[in-house]
């Protein structure tokens, strides 16, 4: 049989599956990365984007042109592994000058818990 169409891997499948069971897809938060430091999403050493391309782990990018400043891309809120009670704690909130909460659509009930919580650690968003 002639298989030369694209089969979907079963990571594929799994990447797919795990997307919509977090609900939200992103927000644009490694888009948002990527721009202000003057990045192209697919440049070498910019942060990954992608509908199903979740980020899983707290990531630094130093700015090209300000070596001083660090944006650090962070997972979304309410995913499996950062769950919107020990957000904070799980990205360790306590290593960031302040927070950019990104939003897409309308400001929904995990966004208006962080900006809270961040404010009750009289810190900035
Ligand atoms: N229409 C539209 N799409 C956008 C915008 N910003 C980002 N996207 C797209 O939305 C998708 C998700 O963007 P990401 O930057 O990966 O989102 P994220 O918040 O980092 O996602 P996670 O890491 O999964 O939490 C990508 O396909 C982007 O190209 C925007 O302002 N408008
Ligand atoms: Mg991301």
């Amino acid at each position: 049989m002639d298989s030369s169409f694209d089969i979907i891997s079963d990571e594929e499948i799994q990447d797919i599956r795990s997307s919509l069971e977090e609900g939200e897809s992103g927000t644009g938060k490694s888009t948002f990365v990527n721009a202000i430091r003057g990045m192209d999403d697919e440049q070498e050493g910019s942060a990954k984007t992608g509908v199903v391309e979740t980020t899983k782990v707290p990531s630094p990018y130093v700015h090209p042109q300000y070596p001083s400043v660090t944006v650090w891309d962070l997972p979304g809120i309410g995913t499996p592994n950062f769950v919107a009670d020990s957000y904070l704690q799980s990205v360790e909130f306590s290593r960031y000058d302040f927070f950019i909460i990104l939003s897409s659509e309308r400001f929904k009930q995990n966004d208006i818990d962080l900006a809270k919580a961040i404010q009750a650690m009289n810190m900035k968003f």
